[in-house]
């Protein structure tokens, strides 16, 4: 059974204490691999090669951060297809969405902020006569990043490269849930030239290992992505130890469709806001709001394409909808399914577990489910569900869509279809939410800032956004009078 390993001070490492924990694929349902069961020895190892690091890799020309960093890129583009499948195998997604969507991005968030270094740029504020002021933006040091299961790859490079390319050290942890690809990851650095030290990967226990980042003393600023409980205990531990924070947290994102949107445009977007990744993007919209003239024709249509999708094997490029991620995820989501039916829901498509034949038998599979004739205060329309499971439910007026969407403690995420451009904007503005897609959905600009409100997160990643958090402004204010 292949053991994956540490990536500590240049090396693939096994952890200390020579532990494993088991490794699943979801679509077999059996453990394909072993990943290492690190603790907090892992974790002061892992710092001690960042703290020696840091400080050379700070004073690393932004010409050649960014060489190194472009060249990682680099060769992510050229293992793009071993990259796809193992995170299929990893994660329990479609490949063909692997191969479009996470692996692609994961190169061009190495590659943007690679180049982003060359342009970001510090202030300077003039007193006249009396002086001037210049702020330096200089590396924190030793940062900890913490990345989720359900776009592994994507999340965890959207974290690691602001980082490194601000010149800071980094101790990383991908969730024990999909280690794979950032295993991979580290060989591709070793490949680049990273030097050694300026990145480290721990793999293990969220509980213990990702803790032990937290409430590392010297380690200054926690980039996490996660759930919104863990990231209320990252918080509660980081917090009285003056950390910097970006916390980007669940979501339980509406979809506000006006009877006079472009409808095929709308049918075919929310297909994928709705069930791309099995669910399992923090930005899907699961509540789907639809005015009360076309809801009938939106409902009919949307059962039917639902009723169409085909949930086969993940490694099939006609695969539309792959493995729940894990066993007890796959329970928690379908626990949601019964509940929905004890608060008076109606489940008009899906709502099963997709048993399947052969090797497969084992595998997390279930039908993409649409849910109508519930509240919008229930449980099910107010707890981040994280699967493919969305609520339907009619509205009168634009007073009452608002009303829907800010209902909830999340604030991520929020679609709006129409093709009246005041009514866009007006509710757009009144949206509770980091993001609003209008006539779109997932449409991504790196330059944007990126995270929620609420108990959606803390701060925003993204363009001079994660820079800025990867920073310290210092100014220094020079006397000429
Ligand atoms: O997230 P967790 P999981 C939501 C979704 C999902 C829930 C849990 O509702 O069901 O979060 O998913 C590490 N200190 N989202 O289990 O538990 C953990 O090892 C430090 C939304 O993936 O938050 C992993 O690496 N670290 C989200 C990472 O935190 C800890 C995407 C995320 O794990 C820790 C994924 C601790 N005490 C899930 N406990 C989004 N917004 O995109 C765990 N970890």
């Amino acid at each position: 059974m292949e053991k994956i390993a540490n990536y500590i001070n240049g090396e693939l490492l096994a952890p200390v204490a020579g532990k494993y924990i088991d490794n699943y694929n979801p679509a077999l349902g059996e453990v394909y691999s072993l990943i290492p069961d690190s603790d907090e020895q892992d974790i002061e190892n892992a710092y001690k090669a960042a703290a020696a690091a840091a400080q050379a890799w700070g004073n690393t020309q932004a010409e050649e951060r960014f060489r190194i960093l472009n060249r990682i890129a680099d060769l992510i583009d050229r293992d793009l297809d071993q990259l796809a499948m193992a995170e299929s195998t990893d994660n329990g997604k479609p490949v063909k969405l692997a191969k479009t969507v996470d692996i692609p991005r994961a190169s061009s968030n190495m590659r943007f902020f690679a180049t982003s270094i060359l342009h970001f740029a510090n202030e300077a504020h003039g007193m006249e006569d009396r002086g001037f002021n210049y702020t330096l933006r200089q590396p924190i040091g030793v940062v900890g990043c913490i990345s989720p299961w359900n776009l592994p790859l994507y999340l965890f490079t959207w974290k690691i490269a602001p980082a490194l390319a601000t010149g800071n050290a980094v101790v990383a942890k991908p969730s024990e849930v999909t280690p794979y690809t950032a295993y991979l990851f580290s060989k591709l650095c070793i490949e680049a030239g990273l030097p050694k030290g300026v990145l480290n990967i721990v793999h293990g226990l969220g509980g213990k290992v990702g803790s032990a980042i937290t409430k590392h003393p010297r380690i200054k600023a926690i980039s996490f992505t996660g759930g919104t409980v863990t990231g209320a205990e990252i918080a509660r531990v980081a917090a009285p130890m003056f950390k910097k924070l970006s916390l980007e947290l669940g979501g339980k994102n509406p979809n506000i469709i006006f009877a006079d949107c472009d409808f095929d445009k709308m049918m075919s977007t929310t297909m994928r806001s709705s069930f791309a990744n099995q669910g399992q993007i923090c930005l899907c919209g699961s509540r789907i709001y639809v005015q009360r003239p076309i809801y009938e024709k939106f409902r009919d249509e949307f059962v039917k394409r639902t009723e169409a999708m085909r949930v086969v094997d993940p490694s099939d490029e006609k695969s539309q909808m792959g493995a729940i991620v894990s066993q007890g995820h796959i329970d928690k989501v379908m626990s949601y399914i019964e509940l929905a039916k004890e608060e008076g829901g109606k489940v008009i498509a899906g709502g099963t577990r997709v048993q399947m034949d052969g090797k497969f038998s084992k595998g997390y599979f279930m039908r993409p489910t649409i849910i109508e004739g519930l509240p919008h205060t229930c449980r099910t329309n107010q707890e981040e569900i994280f699967g493919p499971i969305v609520t339907i439910q009619p509205f009168d007026t634009e007073e009452e869509a608002l009303e829907y969407a800010n209902s909830t403690q999340y604030g991520l995420a929020a679609t709006v279809w129409t093709q009246d451009v005041n009514k866009a904007h007006r509710v757009a503005t009144k949206l509770e939410s980091g993001i609003v897609w209008i006539n779109c959905w997932l449409v991504r600009d790196l330059r944007t800032p990126f995270g929620g409100v609420k108990s959606s997160g803390v701060g925003r990643e993204g363009g001079f956004e994660a820079l800025r958090f990867f920073t310290e402004a210092k100014n220094v204010c020079v006397n000429l009078s």
